[in-house]
C-alpha cells in the first residue's frame, strides 16, 4: 500500500465518503472588505476557510488555475495555502496536467517536489508514457480523469466508451497502489459501473453543489470498502455560501451539512 493510500485512509476517519474542500479562489466572489484587495486576499481567504473546516475535511483540493491566474501573487497564495493545511489531511493539486514524458516529467516534478502536493490530477488522454513520470513518485497520488463532470465529456470520453479504457489502464498503472480516477457527479450509473471495474481505487468525484450532482446517487454508486476510496469534491458550494463577512461560518455550515449527509449515506 502507497504512503498516499495510508495518509488517505487516516485522514477518512472511518467514514466511507470524505469530503474534499475545493480551494478555488475567486477575488470577484469574496466578501467586500476582501474584495478590495484583490488576489492579494487569496492566502488570506484560503486560512479563513481552512481554519473553518479543518475538522470536516479529509482532502483540500486547490485547483492550479485560480492561482496561475495571478501570476506571482497566486502562486505565493497557493504555497501560503498549502503550509496552513494540517499536515494529516490529503492535499491534491488540481492540474489536469498530460504532456509527452519529457514535459511531464518537470510537471511531475514542480507538482510533488516543488510544491508538495500528496496528490495531483492528471488528463491521461495523451497516454501511458505522459503518465509514467508522475506514477514513478510512488508515495504520491496520481488521479487520472475518466469522464468528467462537464457536458462536453460525451464527445470524446464517451465515444465508444472510451472512458471504460481509461478505467482499464488506470488499474494497469496502479502497480505502486498510487492511482486513483475522477468521475463526475453527473455519471451515477456510470459510477457504479467504474467502481465494478475499479476495485477499491480511489475515486475523486467533482459536480456536487453548483454543478448540481445528486450527493446521495453519488454515495451510493461510488462507495468502495475501505475508509475514504470515495471523495466528493465541492469548492463554491463551500467557498461561497455566503458573500458577507460571515463568509468562514456560512463556508463551515456548507461543509457540516454535506459531511452529515456523507455519513447518513453510509
Ligand atoms: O470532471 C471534473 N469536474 C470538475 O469540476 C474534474 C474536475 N477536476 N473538476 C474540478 O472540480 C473543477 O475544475 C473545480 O476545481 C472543481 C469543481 O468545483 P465546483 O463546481 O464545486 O465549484
Amino acid at each position: 500500500v502507497s504512503k498516499f493510500l495510508d495518509k488517505l485512509t487516516a485522514a477518512a476517519k472511518g467514514q466511507a465518503c470524505c469530503l474534499c474542500v475545493g480551494l478555488d479562489p475567486d477575488p470577484g466572489k469574496f466578501p467586500a472588505h476582501l474584495k478590495e484587495k484583490g488576489a492579494g486576499a487569496i492566502s488570506e481567504f484560503n486560512r479563513a476557510v481552512i481554519d473553518a473546516t479543518k475538522d470536516l475535511a479529509a482532502v483540500y483540493k486547490p485547483n492550479l488555475a485560480f492561482y496561475e491566474a495571478h501570476g506571482e501573487t497566486g502562486l505565493r497564495a497557493l504555497s501560503e495555502t498549502l503550509a496552513h493545511i494540517p499536515s494529516e489531511i490529503v492535499t491534491i493539486g488540481d492540474a489536469k496536467r498530460g504532456d509527452i514524458g519529457n514535459s511531464a516529467k518537470q510537471y511531475a516534478r514542480a507538482l510533488f517536489d516543488g510544491l508538495g502536493f500528496d496528490a495531483v490530477t492528471v488528463n491521461p488522454y495523451m497516454g501511458t508514457d505522459c503518465v509514467l513520470p508522475f506514477l514513478e513518485y510512488a508515495d504520491r497520488g496520481v488521479i487520472v480523469l475518466v469522464l468528467t463532470s462537464n457536458p462536453g465529456s460525451a464527445d470524446f470520453q464517451r465515444h465508444h466508451h472510451l472512458f471504460l479504457r481509461v478505467v482499464e489502464m488506470a488499474a494497469e498503472w496502479n502497480k505502486s497502489g498510487n492511482v486513483g480516477i475522477v468521475v463526475g457527479a453527473q455519471h451515477p450509473e456510470e459510477l457504479a459501473k467504474i467502481r465494478l471495474l475499479a476495485g477499491d481505487m480511489p475515486i475523486l468525484v467533482p459536480g456536487v453543489g453548483a454543478q448540481g450532482g445528486d450527493l446521495a446517487a453519488v454515495i451510493e454508486a461510488g462507495k468502495g470498502k475501505e475508509p475514504g476510496r470515495l471523495l466528493v469534491n465541492v469548492s463554491r458550494g463551500i467557498l461561497y455560501a455566503s458573500s458577507g463577512v460571515d463568509f468562514a461560518d456560512a463556508s463551515r455550515k456548507a461543509a457540516e451539512d454535506l459531511v452529515g449527509r456523507m455519513k447518513d449515506g453510509d
